[in-house]
């Protein structure tokens, strides 16, 4: 007979926190969010510690090299999706870890032999007013110029007119070379009065640029996640059909971390596979999943996983219980295997972290998530909804929505992710839309306020000291009425997702 587990599967919309005594020594300026993202020995620190504890899931709408930019220097961390061709996925890593903050590959570039007219209307595509003048119109072509809005006037000027009538030739563009450093352009910047500086090869190419309205930006992130040489850091999801090729390429790319994509992590194939991970790159941490309870999560510390992805079902666009009757609430599932680990920890004197990936609707739901030990969590429909996620903007009647489409969808087709032979035979994902919410930074920044301020009222300075003193109860279904406005609102400024 199967076996019964008496226990109900519970969701962490069935749970509040209760306020801890707040010191006064504890402020949302003071509280820590770093947390360790690979398996450690107690009492020494993590290879790889997050500053802010979220990560981007490993999904086509979700975790482009645009997104991993953003958050890595907002201090999380994306993973690539696995999802696409190896040199794709190769060179999407290959972008983040050459991102150099400040210098930015320029994006509106024209010959010298253009109109004027192209050179409006790709100001206005760019939305950039600056152009490099280049030998074969391209980001990288021989530099033969700059032009600005300030060279010339629609009105004053005959648009049919060549660029080369209005650029400022090489001879009098102020450049550098490709070993100058961000401190010393930006010294350049305001000693010489400049808008922007490029950056040339010895041939004379156009390497980046570097604008002068960019330094305020590099201010704006103090917790930027970055390697011993102070290139972002980026993660990328495997898969267990290809992973002796596409790791190799992706590790040649100097990627981070990597972590094995599957709605099924409890299984032989994902065993084998970080076997063999570990065995050929043993620098390069690797998380396993997913897995929904403590026997799941010591099959993968077993099999070596430098952390263990928590949650089967839960996602926002998933249909997988719908489809298979599979997966557990993510509350159980998380308090589950936080359990196995500490136990696991006690045991065997190593920490494996946790990640709570998927099915976190509101804010809270990440403090929550903490707060019951996961060590990270990872999001899909939160990240989708931000500028920089890969999904189309849309305008609708109700204001502009993003697209977000599950890896299990007919659109991913991901069929390595869901064990389903070679092709996809039915969806465990949908495809829809989520509400666009802006800026990465803007948004990540008020997510951040409120799980810092939820912090403080459980009087926790950091993530350890509020996993081991939160304190949770479980919510009637008339408590959780109580918890919402009863008024008519006027108006709602505050950002939900
Ligand atoms: P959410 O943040 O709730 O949007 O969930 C994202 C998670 O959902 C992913 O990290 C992944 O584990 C899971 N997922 C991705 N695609 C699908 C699907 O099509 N069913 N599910």
């Amino acid at each position: 007979m199967a076996h019964i587990i008496n226990e109900v599967s519970r969701t962490f919309n069935e749970f509040l926190l209760l306020p801890g005594r707040t010191r006064k020594d504890c402020s949302v300026q003071s509280v820590e969010v770093s947390t360790p993202l690979a398996r450690h020995r107690l009492g020494e620190p993590s290879p790889l510690i997050l500053g802010t504890p979220v990560t981007s899931a490993i999904m086509q709408s979700v975790s482009s090299h645009d997104l991993a930019i953003a958050l890595a220097r907002a201090g999380g961390l994306s993973f690539l999706y696995h999802n696409q061709p190896i040199e794709d996925q190769a060179a999407a890593v290959r972008r983040v870890k050459t991102f150099k903050s400040g210098f930015v590959t320029s994006d509106t570039n024209v010959r010298p032999t253009d109109a004027l007219r192209d050179l409006v209307e790709l100001m206005e595509r760019t939305g950039h007013s600056t152009a490099a003048v280049t030998e074969d119109g391209t980001a990288t072509g021989t530099l033969l110029g700059m032009v600005s809005k300030r060279d010339f006037h629609p009105q004053r000027h005959d648009l049919d007119a060549p660029v080369s009538s209005r650029m400022r030739p090489i001879d009098s563009v102020p450049s550098a070379k490709g070993d100058i450093t961000l401190t010393e352009a930006n010294d350049r910047l305001f000693d010489e009065h400049l808008d922007v500086l490029p950056v040339l090869d010895h041939e004379g190419h156009l390497h980046r640029l570097i604008f002068r309205s960019d330094y305020e930006d590099n201010k704006r992130f103090p917790h930027q996640l970055v390697d011993a040489s102070k290139r972002l850091r980026v993660g990328a999801g495997v898969n267990t059909h290809d992973y002796k090729d596409r790791i190799p390429a992706l590790v040649d790319a100097d990627v981070d971390v990597l972590c094995f994509d599957s709605s099924d992590g409890y299984s032989d194939y994902q065993a084998d596979a970080l076997a063999w991970a570990k065995q050929h790159y043993p620098h390069t941490p690797i998380g396993g999943g997913n897995v929904v309870d403590a026997e799941g999560f010591d099959f993968l510390a077993q099999a070596g996983a430098d952390f263990v992805k928590v949650g089967v079902g839960g996602g926002s666009i998933c249909i997988t219980r719908d489809q298979k009757g599979i997966g557990r609430g993510q509350a159980s599932a998380v308090l589950d295997t936080v359990a196995a680990r500490d136990r696991y920890a006690q045991q065997t004197g190593i920490y494996v972290p946790i990640c709570s990936d998927g099915g976190l609707v509101h804010d809270y739901h990440i403090t929550l998530a903490l707060a019951m030990g996961a060590d990270f969590v990872m999001m899909g429909r939160y990240f989708a909804r931000f500028d920089q996620a890969p999904g189309a903007k849309i305008p609708t009647k109700e204001g502009f929505v993003k697209e977000y489409w599950g890896e299990g969808s007919a659109r991913a087709r991901n069929w390595q992710r869901y064990g389903q032979a070679t092709k996809m035979l039915f969806e465990e994902g949908v495809d829809g839309y989520v509400p666009y919410a802006g800026d990465l930074h803007e948004g990540l920044a008020s997510t951040l306020a409120k799980i810092k301020a939820t912090m403080v009222s459980c009087g926790a300075s950091n993530i350890p000291a509020f996993q081991t003193g939160a304190r949770l109860t479980l919510v009637s279904e008339q408590s959780f009425q109580e918890s919402h406005a009863n008024v008519t609102i006027r108006e709602t400024t505050g950002t939900t997702h």
